[in-house]
């Protein structure tokens, strides 16, 4: 049977109407955001023609050297949602400070934060990467809003979504009721619901983590990746698959279409830092939405969701996907830790 053509906006009117999610001020947010990745997408998929590939040769406040899609990518977003009225301030990978909403727009409760254009390494080479984002709402009572407002624990999002830039430019989405997807109809040049109630399946034989580092990781990494690769031979008794995009976007929708463990650890290479991914806008949305799908999210023995932020680009160790490998890894870091 045919499937019915549920557009974005129709489904986000049914979740805050029919379903109470959502209030509308809410639902114009990420209505703002799929618009603005829409023009992102577009720009993406014109880079190419248009010169927009490459590097600017700056660096952002990570320290890494900035494509003119990332800092493009960067000024659609703060444009296409500091007008609207539902935001108090926005934070991005690539702003060293938050950007609170200027003066002459309203001030709404919400905080989004994003990587605008997460995958850089692959943009040359035409392989797909994303948007991630998050939503807060600002904490109560607050005048003048800081970098410490958006320091709340994952598991306060109130919305948070990615948006792929490859084969197809689908949005996935949770406001905290099941993960939902859609795909960019070009000629409509809008989004289409394709699916909802998204789950993960608990088992999984696919496994993605970049093995180069292999060197470097902590014991009960090594341990879990060593099971994986001795498969049927070995303790688990099952071949194992190998993936790496080095797209988080693109390995997390994979993971969440067909099950999987996604994986950035923390490694010896710089024993200070938890591990590469950002907490605030890249690790607590994907561990929202795979949490929302029915996965687990860990950053070695503790949930993701539950890490007190203590800066605005912090990083965490990721370790998430399907339910019975990221249990297993967690219990392999708790026994580590002489805790189990
Ligand atoms: P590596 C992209 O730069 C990114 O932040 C994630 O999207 C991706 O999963 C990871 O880094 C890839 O890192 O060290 O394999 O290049």
């Amino acid at each position: 049977m045919a499937q019915k053509h549920i557009t974005l906006s129709r489904w986000l009117i049914e979740q805050e109407r029919s379903h109470g999610h959502i209030p509308a001020s809410l639902r114009l947010l990420i209505e703002q955001v799929a618009r603005a990745c829409k023009r992102i997408s577009r720009t993406v998929n014109r880079a190419a023609n248009s010169g927009a590939l490459g590097t600017l040769g700056s660096e952002n406040v990570q320290g890494e050297v900035q494509k003119q899609l990332d800092v493009i990518a960067n000024e659609v977003l703060l444009e296409a949602n500091e007008w609207g009225g539902h935001l108090a301030a926005m934070a991005s990978e690539e702003l060293e400070t938050i950007h609170t909403i200027p003066h002459r727009y309203p001030r709404g409760e919400y905080l989004l934060m994003f990587d605008p254009l997460d995958g850089s390494s692959n943009i040359e080479v035409n392989i797909t990467i994303g948007t991630i984002f998050s939503v807060l709402h600002l904490p109560d009572g607050v005048g003048t809003v800081r970098a410490e407002h958006f320091l709340q624990p994952g598991r306060q999002q109130v919305a948070a979504g990615y948006c792929t830039y490859g084969p197809q430019t689908t949005l996935v989405l949770t406001l905290g009721h099941g993960v939902a997807m859609f795909t960019l109809d070009v000629e409509d040049s809008g989004f289409v619901l394709i699916k909802e109630d998204v789950t993960i399946p608990r088992e999984a034989r696919e496994f993605a983590i970049n093995m180069s580092n292999m060197r470097h990781w902590d014991a009960p990494v090594r341990r879990y990746i060593d099971e994986c690769l001795a498969g049927r031979d070995g303790p688990r008794g099952k071949d194992f698959n190998m993936r790496w995009v080095a797209s988080m976007v693109a390995d997390v929708h994979r993971v969440l279409e067909r099950g999987g463990v996604f994986l950035y650890p923390w490694d010896r290479r710089e024993p200070d830092r938890p591990g590469k991914l950002r907490l605030l806008y890249e690790a607590n949305p994907m561990a929202l939405l795979v949490e929302q799908a029915g996965g687990q999210a860990l950053a070695g023995a503790e949930r993701i969701l539950d890490i007190v932020p203590t800066s605005l680009h912090q990083r965490a160790a990721v370790m998430l996907g399907s339910s019975d490998e990221v249990e297993r890894l967690g219990r392999y870091h708790r026994e580590a830790n002489g805790v189990e």
